[in-house]
């Protein structure tokens, strides 16, 4: 054993030294952060296409379908089932035409047949898992219950290096037609035999020649399966993000995939213990997680549905999921109440969407998790150690979902300090559990003083943000600043310098609060939008003004004053409603900065 002791002192620098040593997850794709519908599952290829024209016209934001095993030939890897998907290209640029991606499952376990490539060529080049006698391991896995030549499968041997680049390079038929996400599942690996419900223990595993029972490679094997689709991924399109979901993986498998805590039941013990998991998967390292929204199995109700995609709104992977015979659950399903009420979260998540993005930006760089728990953002304070039904979403914003049926209340501790209901903007001094009602459209949100929240209008896709409105939502404090990260989304070309970059101060005296915009860094530019602040305040000011740099000079210009029902037609000016200053301004990316006068 090799023991490693990490100093910190702080809950941050702790998980910065951790990560350094086990690798961060790189800054994923901008589409995987937004809304994705799952079940196992969704077929045939007219329920696909019904399914997103239904989240079109509703106007319900997505931005990815998953098929689950069905899509499969008899639940081979690698195959599509031509007569529930007879044109898998057509369907999947179809639905991105439409802005929403597709994600298949695959498993690791290629059926035993001849004439089958995953086979016949993992048979040819020795890249299955063995018995120490020599012969491939066969056992039972999905192909076992295929309707037609039910059979056994083979387990490719993720510990050899040639062996994970043949799984790598099997994924080009998939990600030739369009695929933009691969899902990693019984990859513990799940083997139907009882009781163990994975391999036999003395299987033996070739590791990098240095040839090991399972015994030892048993807690790595989903790990190195996403590492093998990660770096497959990246050989076959070097200039994008790959984005995979695995179920299994360990410390360090954070480089390859966001993690999902299995297979829930709809239950609220279960809802409970899933925030709970995923602010402890967090904290080991792994910032993009998420539970199945609505619990994989039984039968949730529209208000347990509800919740539990409450809290998904502030996961940083947010998926709704069902098992094969639980019912439908997409938002519609609960009736017009319950549409809309689901509809307004997922909007939730879009408008926040933007500082999601700079939260996973920061995971990549520090380890540190965008949904967190309170200890490790104020360790100095006891009282958050054995908080886990609340949570913060980045540094700015506390999460104190509804985890009970029937609740319409709750506690909520708040950290000393002032803290402002993110809804009505009421403030609250902290240091003490306060009680607060949330109905079941309601989810109890604080924004702490001095919070600085990048966010924009509802948008239907990501595809849609670019040239969208900026909002910052700011709730001013004596002084504070943040660092705001935005880039295409989609590329590498950040790694280049192709990103934008700045610093948001804001200073508040007696008669003024500034807000100081730096000058970007980073090649990168959205297409022109206007940029929105909104600066959190009791007091309607008098004048509000916008310095911009000129000739080695400053020159302030006052900004025309909107009714509130003018701002959102003008192109530039301010306002002041429901203790809201907003300010409007083409977006530019110089120094600049607006100060707000009181008297
Ligand atoms: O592929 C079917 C399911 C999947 O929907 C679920 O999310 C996984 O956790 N998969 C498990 C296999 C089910 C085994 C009983």
């Amino acid at each position: 054993l090799d023991y490693y002791f990490i100093y910190g002192p702080h809950p941050k620098q702790v998980l910065e030294q951790y990560t350094a040593l086990t690798g961060r997850t790189p800054l994923p794709p901008i589409w995987s952060l937004g809304y994705h519908q799952c079940r196992w599952s969704y077929y045939p290829e007219s329920r696909v296409r019904l399914l997103a024209s239904i989240f079109r016209n509703k106007q319900i934001p997505i931005d990815a379908l998953w098929l689950d095993i069905h899509y499969q030939d008899q639940y081979k890897p690698f195959t599509w089932d031509a007569s529930r998907f007879p044109n898998p290209k057509a369907m999947i640029s179809d639905l991105k035409a439409q802005g929403i991606r597709t994600v298949c499952i695959i498993d690791p376990h290629p059926t035993v047949e001849k004439g089958y490539e995953p086979y016949d060529t993992g048979i040819r080049d020795d890249h299955f898992v063995k018995w120490p006698n020599g012969t491939v391991f066969e056992g039972p896995v999905w192909p076992s219950l295929a309707d037609r030549n039910p059979n056994l499968s083979v387990f490719p041997d993720f510990t050899r290096a040639a062996t994970r680049h043949w799984w790598g390079t099997l994924h080009k038929s998939l990600l030739d037609i369009g695929v933009a996400g691969i899902w990693n599942d019984m990859n513990e690996p799940s083997v139907f035999i009882h009781p163990t419900g994975t391999m036999p223990l003395e299987l033996i595993h070739d590791q990098e020649g240095h040839p090991t029972s399972h015994r030892e490679i048993h807690n790595v094997y989903g790990q190195l399966m996403t590492r093998s689709t990660f770096e497959g991924w990246q050989a076959l399109q070097p200039n994008e993000r790959p984005f995979i979901l695995t179920r299994s993986t360990f410390a360090g498998g954070q480089r390859y995939a966001a993690v999902w805590n299995g297979d829930s039941a709809a239950d609220w013990a279960t809802l409970r213990q899933s925030v709970s998991t995923l602010l402890g998967m967090g904290l080991s390292g792994f910032p993009f997680v998420g539970s199945d929204i609505g619990g994989f199995s039984k039968h949730p109700s529209a208000e347990l549905f509800t919740r539990w995609l409450q809290v998904g709104v502030f996961s940083p992977f947010m998926r709704v999921h069902a098992e094969f015979d639980a019912p439908e659950k997409e938002p519609w399903v609960y009736g017009h109440r319950y549409e809309s009420i689901l509809k307004h979260a997922i909007e939730l998540r879009y408008r926040l969407l933007p500082y999601l993005y700079d939260l996973m930006h920061r995971a990549s760089c520090t380890g540190e998790p965008p949904m967190r728990p309170l200890c490790f953002e104020f360790p100095q304070d006891e009282h958050t150690y054995s908080l886990d039904d609340q949570f913060l979403f980045g540094p700015d914003l506390l999460i104190a979902p509804i985890l009970w049926e029937g609740a319409h209340e709750r506690k909520v501790y708040l950290p000393s300090g002032i803290w402002y209901d993110f809804t009505t903007k009421r403030k609250f001094q902290g240091g003490k559990t306060i009680a607060v009602r949330a109905d079941i459209d309601e989810i109890p949100i604080f924004a702490r003083e001095g919070a600085f929240l990048l966010m924009q209008p509802v948008v239907q896709h990501t595809g849609e943000m670019s040239g969208t409105r900026q909002e910052i939502l700011i709730f001013p404090g004596a002084q504070s600043q943040r660092e705001f990260y935005e880039d295409d989304g989609a590329t590498l070309a950040y790694q280049k310098g192709g990103f934008l970059k700045r610093q948001f101060v804001q200073t508040r005296c007696e008669e003024e609060t500034r807000i100081s915009i730096s000058a970007a860094q980073g090649s990168y530019r959205p297409l022109e939008r206007p940029l929105v602040l909104r600066i959190v305040s009791d007091q309607k000011p008098r004048l509000v003004s916008m310095r911009l740099p000129l000739n080695e000079r400053e020159e302030e210009i006052f900004l025309p004053y909107l009714q509130p029902e003018e701002f959102e037609v003008y192109s530039r000016g301010w306002t002041y409603d429901e203790q809201v200053i907003s300010i409007k301004e083409d977006d530019r990316y110089g120094s600049f900065s607006f100060s707000v006068y009181y008297q």
